[in-house]
């Protein structure tokens, strides 16, 4: 295992819909009050090597006032696999869902596409405004939807989108509904006050959000063969999804 720092970016080599994404996001997240965010410092730029190919990680994090950490990955593994990760935990005292989208690119095609807001009460129930701002927007269908692991299930919503997209104009229809979702997101959001009185229940589901994410075994098998499985977990625990505080007794 090697690692090493450095600060080339590796975006411009990514399948065009991770790259476009990830410029759309980072513009959309322009609109809101951001600060950094400090991610280990050996975790924030890694190098590894998968099957004899080289695995490359970019990270980029901030915080506002409404989110405690919102978390930007891009990952080249050799010339085959691209992945964009894209996570936005709210601060456990707003009643925010999680803003949650994952690609997987490999040999240019695209597998898996996703994006989710999540919902942030025990329930798991998204509250109506974003019921309602999320049913308005134009239906989007697309020839090859995927099914959800079971970890999956219990924590993305009826809105959630898991696709594996077969044309440019489904990729391009994937990138407008996840912009619209994050722009709706970045709006609600900045309208928010803190709810400190229900702060453990954010925080409970937050924590079980966190905790089904880790079981996404395709993720570690990727971090494991790259690193290893101790540096995989500890990647998976403390960069994709870490715990925020435990809720207090
Ligand atoms: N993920 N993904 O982020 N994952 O991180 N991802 C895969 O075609 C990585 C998130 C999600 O069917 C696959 O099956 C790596 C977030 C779901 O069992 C690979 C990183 C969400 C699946 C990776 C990463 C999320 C999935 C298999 C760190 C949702 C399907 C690709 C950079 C909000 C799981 C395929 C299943 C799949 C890898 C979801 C290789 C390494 C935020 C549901």
């Amino acid at each position: 295992m090697s690692l090493s720092v450095a600060t080339s970016t590796i975006r411009q080599h990514q399948h065009p819909l991770v790259s476009q994404l990830a410029d759309g996001i980072e513009a959309i997240w322009q609109q809101l009050d951001l600060s950094p965010y400090y991610l280990p410092e050996d975790l924030g730029y890694v190098e590894g090597k998968l099957e004899g190919e080289k695995l490359v990680i970019e990270n980029r994090c901030y915080q506002t006032p409404q989110f405690r950490k919102m978390h930007l990955e891009l990952a080249k593994i050799g010339k085959n696999l691209d992945i964009l990760h894209c996570v936005m935990f709210p601060r456990p005292d707003y009643e925010l869902p999680i803003f949650g989208c994952d690609i997987v690119s490999g040999r240019g095609q695209i597998s898996a596409a996703i994006v989710d807001l999540s919902a942030a009460t025990t329930e798991g129930n998204l509250t109506s405004e974003y019921i309602s701002q999320l049913s308005q927007l134009t239906q989007s269908n697309y020839s090859l939807p995927r099914e959800l692991p079971e970890w999956g299930k219990r924590i993305f919503s009826e809105f959630c989108c898991f696709v594996k997209p077969t044309t440019p104009a489904e990729e391009q229809q994937f990138l407008a509904q996840t912009q619209a979702y994050l722009d709706i997101h970045v709006q609600t959001a900045l309208t928010k006050a803190p709810m400190p009185e229900r702060r453990s229940e954010f925080l409970s589901r937050q924590r079980y959000y966190c905790k089904q994410q880790q079981q996404n075994d395709k993720t570690r098998r990727v971090l494991e063969k790259a690193f290893d499985a101790q540096w995989a977990e500890r990647y998976m625990t403390t960069v994709l999804f870490d715990l925020p505080e435990a809720p207090e007794a």
